[in-house]
C-alpha cells in the first residue's frame, strides 16, 4: 500500500509532492505518526474544502432556528447555501423557525464601491419589522472584509434601536484555511454574549448536547433516547436548536460532545467559566450509542437512571435485531474509504464495523491534528500565520454562577474511565496499514478509488459521481443524499438499509469503470510544438 501511495505521490511536482506526502500516512500503531493538518491547500489543486463563512453562518450559527440569519454580501453566498446542509428544525406551537428563509443584503457593485452599511442597517430593520425574531445574526463574506464595512456598528445601533440582541461575525470566507475558522469565530461570540446570559429552570440529569447539527434528523433520534431515559436537554448546539435556551446553556451539569472539531472552543470555555465537564459521545453506531448512554449514567451515578439506560438499551437492540441481521449479511466483507469533513471520518467507523464493512482509508477536509492524533498533541502544535488570524478569547472562572457536580477527586477517577474532557482522535481507532489522508484533493481521491477498488465510498457532493461513474457506490456522508436520520439505534438500520441497497444494486454491473476498458487514444507528448 505504500507502493500505491507513492505512485500517486510521483505524479506531482517536487514542492506539492513534499507537501502533501505530509498529509498522508499509513497507520503503524508501532510509531508515534504525526500528521500535518489545518494548513493551506495548495493553491491549484482541487479541494472539498470549504470557506470560513460556511463554518460560521452554515454549520454552528444557521441551525439556531429562531434567530434571522442576515448574510452580509452579494446574493451567491446566501442562496446557493439555501437548505443544503440538511439541518432540520420544527418548532412547538407558537415557537418561531426561519429556517427555510434565506436572508441576504444581495450587495451590488455600488455597495461594493460604496459601502454596504446602509443597506445592511435597512435588512436588519427589515428582518425585525417583519419577523420579530428572538435575535439577529450578521455573517460577513469576502467583500465586507476587503471594503470594510463595520458591521459591529451596525449591529450595536440595532440592537438598541429593536432591544433584540444583533450579533455580528467577521467570518469573511477567506479567514483562515477551511470551515473550521469559522467554527471557532461563532463560538466565540456565542460563549462572550449568548450563553450565561439566561436563567432557565433545570431538572435532574441536565445536559447539552454540543457539536449535534440534526443533519437528517440525527438529533431527534438522539433527544429520542435520551429523553426516555429521562434526561433534561437545556439546550442543542445547535441543531434544531434555539437561541432562547442556548442562554442558559451555562446551567447543565454534563456537556455532550458529539462533533469536537466544532464545537470544542465552546465545551473547554464553559468548563474554565461554569465548571461544567464534558463528555466525548458518538451517537453513530449502536455500540458508539450504548458507550455513550452508558458513559453518562455513570457520570451522574444515579441507581434508577443507570437501571433505566440498561432497559432502554435492550428495548432498542431488540427492536433493531432482526433488520440488522439481514443488512449485515449483505454488507459482510465490503470496504470503505471515508472523506469527511472533521469528525464524521471517525464517527461513522465504529458503525461500519459492525455491519463488517471495513474502512480502509479515512480522512478529514479540516480536522486538526487533536482531531487525528488526540488531544495531548495540542500543546506541540505549531501556530502559523492563518490560525494566528483567529481571535482566542480569555474567559476566567464566574463566581457566581460556577458549580462542580462531582468533586475534582470523583471528576479525576471518572476521567480514567472514559473520555472526559478528552478526545482521542481518529487515528487510534484505525487498523494498522489503513491510510489516514488530510484534505484529500479529487486528483488522490481519483487515483485512490482506481487501486483500492472499494465497495462504498463516503464522501459529499463535490466527489460523490466521480466514483459512480467509476462504478463504486458512493453514500454523501454530509447530506445522507436526503435520508436519514443514521444516528441513534434506529438510525444504524436506516444507514445499514441504504448502505446496502446502494452498494448492492445490479446498475454497477451496467458500468464499466475506466480501468476495465483500454485507453480510446494512445500516445505521448514528443516535443512541444513552437507556435
Ligand atoms: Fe462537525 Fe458537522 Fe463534521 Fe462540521 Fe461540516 Fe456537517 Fe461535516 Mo459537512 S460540524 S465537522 S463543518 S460533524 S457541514 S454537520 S457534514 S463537513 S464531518
Ligand atoms: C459546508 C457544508 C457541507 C458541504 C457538503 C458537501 C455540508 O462544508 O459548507 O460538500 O457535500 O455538510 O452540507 O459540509
Amino acid at each position: 500500500s505504500k507502493k500505491k501511495m507513492d505512485s500517486i505521490l510521483e505524479k506531482y511536482p517536487p514542492k506539492v509532492k513534499k507537501n502533501r506526502s505530509k498529509h498522508i500516512l499509513l497507520k503503524d500503531s508501532r510509531e508515534q505518526q504525526e500528521i500535518q493538518a489545518n494548513t493551506r491547500t495548495v493553491p491549484g489543486i482541487i479541494t472539498n474544502r470549504g470557506c470560513c463563512f460556511a463554518g460560521c453562518k452554515g454549520v454552528v450559527l444557521g441551525p439556531l432556528r429562531d434567530v434571522v440569519h442576515i448574510v452580509h454580501g452579494p446574493i451567491g453566498c446566501s442562496y446557493y447555501t439555501w437548505g443544503t446542509r440538511r439541518h432540520k428544525g420544527r418548532s412547538e406551537k407558537g415557537e418561531d423557525n426561519f429556517l427555510s428563509y434565506c436572508f441576504s443584503t444581495d450587495m451590488q457593485e455600488s455597495d461594493i464601491v460604496f459601502g454596504g452599511e446602509k443597506r445592511l442597517k435597512q435588512a436588519v430593520k427589515e428582518a425585525y419589522e417583519i419577523f420579530k425574531p428572538e435575535a439577529i445574526t450578521i455573517s460577513s463574506t469576502c467583500p465586507v472584509g476587503l471594503i470594510g464595512d463595520d458591521i459591529h456598528a451596525v449591529a450595536k445601533a440595532a440592537q438598541e434601536e429593536f432591544g433584540i440582541q444583533v450579533l455580528a461575525f467577521d467570518c469573511e470566507g477567506y479567514k483562515g484555511v477551511s470551515q473550521s475558522a469559522g467554527h471557532h469565530i461563532a463560538n466565540n461570540v456565542l460563549m462572550k454574549d449568548v450563553i450565561g446570559t439566561g436563567d432557565a429552570e433545570t431538572k435532574p440529569y441536565a445536559i447539552n448536547i454540543m457539536g449535534e447539527y440534526n443533519i437528517g434528523g440525527d438529533g431527534w433520534e438522539i433527544s429520542r433516547i435520551l429523553g426516555k431515559i429521562g434526561y433534561h436537554i437545556v439546550s442543542v448546539m445547535t441543531g434544531d436548536g434555539t437561541y432562547k435556551e442556548l442562554k442558559s446553556a451555562h446551567k447543565a451539569d454534563l456537556n455532550l460532545v458529539q462533533c469536537h472539531r466544532s464545537i470544542n472552543y465552546i465545551a473547554e470555555m464553559i468548563e474554565i467559566k461554569y465548571g461544567t465537564p464534558w463528555l466525548k459521545v458518538n451517537f453513530i453506531g449502536i455500540q458508539g450509542t450504548i458507550d455513550s448512554l452508558r458513559n453518562m449514567a455513570k457520570y451522574f451515578d444515579d441507581e434508577a437512571l443507570i437501571k433505566k439506560t440498561e432497559e432502554v438499551i435492550v428495548e432498542e437492540l431488540e427492536a433493531l435485531q432482526e433488520a440488522l441481521e439481514v443488512y449485515k449479511k449483505m454488507c459482510e466483507g465490503k470496504t470503505a474509504l471515508l472523506f469527511v469533513g472533521g469528525s464524521r471520518a471517525h464517527h461513522y467507523q465504529g458503525l461500519l464495523k459492525e455491519l463488517g464493512i471495513e474502512t480502509v482509508m479515512a480522512g478529514y477536509e479540516f480536522g486538526h491534528r487533536d482531531d487525528y492524533e488526540g488531544r495531548d498533541v495540542i500543546p506541540y502544535i505549531k501556530m502559523d500565520a492563518d490560525s494566528r488570524n483567529i481571535p482566542e478569547i480569555h474567559v476566567e472562572k464566574d463566581e457566581s454562577s460556577y458549580k462542580l457536580y462531582l468533586s475534582p477527586e470523583k471528576l479525576e477517577e471518572l476521567k480514567k474511565e472514559m473520555p472526559l474532557n478528552r478526545y482521542d482522535g481518529m487515528i487510534k481507532e484505525m487498523k494498522d496499514g489503513s491510510f489516514v489522508i488530510d484534505d484529500l484533493n479529487h486528483f488522490e481521491t481519483e487515483e485512490l478509488l482506481k487501486s483500492i477498488k472499494p465497495n462504498l465510498f463516503c464522501s459529499g457532493i463535490k466527489d460523490k459521481y466521480v466514483a459512480q461513474k467509476m462504478g463504486i457506490f458512493s453514500k454523501q456522508l454530509h447530506s445522507y443524499d436526503y435520508s436519514g436520520p443514521y444516528a441513534g439505534f434506529r438510525g444504524a438500520v436506516i444507514f445499514a438499509k441504504d448502505v446496502s441497497m446502494g452498494m448492492n444494486t445490479p446498475t454497477w454491473g451496467f458500468i464499466t469503470p475506466p480501468w476495465k476498458n483500454e485507453p480510446l487514444l494512445e500516445g505521448k507528448v514528443i516535443e512541444e510544438v513552437a507556435t
